[in-house]
């Protein structure tokens, strides 16, 4: 891993790292996930127009748990945290041909019931090319300081720039991707992602990981609500995995 990219991610808060997945993997996975979601359109969370949202589909699809856990992208993502992650959840984003609906800027971490935890990240995928007019995400550098918000509502535009109105002329960079490509961005990253204003669907495969030392803080949320977990529970074990790890080290020191 390049250490311009880990000292970027540090400093901006998001990266772009290339080829994260050979174009052998990129065409595997991108045909699974079409054929997934022909499956389980019904399980969609969002019926509305902004995009189809499929989570934890690694629990349901072996080929696509093999991108969820892909050792290669979680080791970047341990390097660009600096310390030892978990899965917190996938989940699989397609924006529909012409379906013309921006995701508004928002952080993340508010919406996740996460406590005793260090910046996560997610690593968001293009299984396809993604340029701006297919629905890239847009970033706002720095923000990732800004630990202080409430969960902004994803159905007004204006909601990150209200609550903290002196982003709203913060600089935005616009990151496009090539299949296989990938971004980084903490759980704190203000970001929106474009329309898809073109005739092919994107496909992106997004993968959450947590500080591997957070505790369940008892607030609702899609993935904790069935586990029944008591407030202060660590987020760990088979839900919550980290296979690319070296468990002789992560014993040696103390893990
Ligand atoms: C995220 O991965 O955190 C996003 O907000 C993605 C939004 C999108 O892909 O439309």
């Amino acid at each position: 891993m390049r250490e311009d990219l880990v000292t970027a991610y540090r400093e901006d808060g998001f990266v772009r790292v290339p080829n994260v997945l050979t174009p052998a993997e990129v065409e595997r996975f991108r045909a699974r996930a079409a054929g997934y979601l022909e499956k389980h359109r019904a399980d969609r969370l969002q019926h509305d127009a902004i995009f189809s949202q499929l989570v934890n589909v690694w629990h349901h699809d072996p080929v696509l748990r093999e991108l969820t856990l892909h050792p290669g992208i979680g080791r970047i993502a341990e390097q660009l945290a600096g310390f030892p992650l978990r899965i917190w959840h996938d989940q699989m984003l397609v924006k529909e041909p012409n379906s013309n609906a921006a995701t508004h800027f928002h952080q993340d971490h508010p919406y996740w019931p996460h406590a005793n935890d260090r910046l996560p990240l997610s690593a968001w995928i293009a299984l396809v090319d993604v340029p701006p007019e297919r629905g890239c995400m847009t970033f706002l550098p720095g923000t990732q300081t800004r630990t202080d918000l409430l969960p902004q509502d994803l159905s007004d535009e204006e909601d990150l720039f209200t609550m903290a109105p002196e982003l709203r002329w913060a600089p935005r960079v616009t990151l496009p991707l090539r299949a296989g490509d990938c971004t980084f961005h903490s759980g704190f990253t203000g970001h929106m992602a474009l329309p898809n204003t073109t005739d092919q669907a994107r496909f992106a495969h997004v993968n959450i990981y947590m500080d591997a030392a957070t505790i369940y803080s008892g607030q609702r949320h899609v993935v904790t609500d069935p586990l029944d977990l008591t407030p202060g529970a660590p987020l760990d074990g088979d839900p919550f995995p980290r296979p690319w790890a070296d468990h002789h080290a992560d014993h040696r020191a103390g893990h």
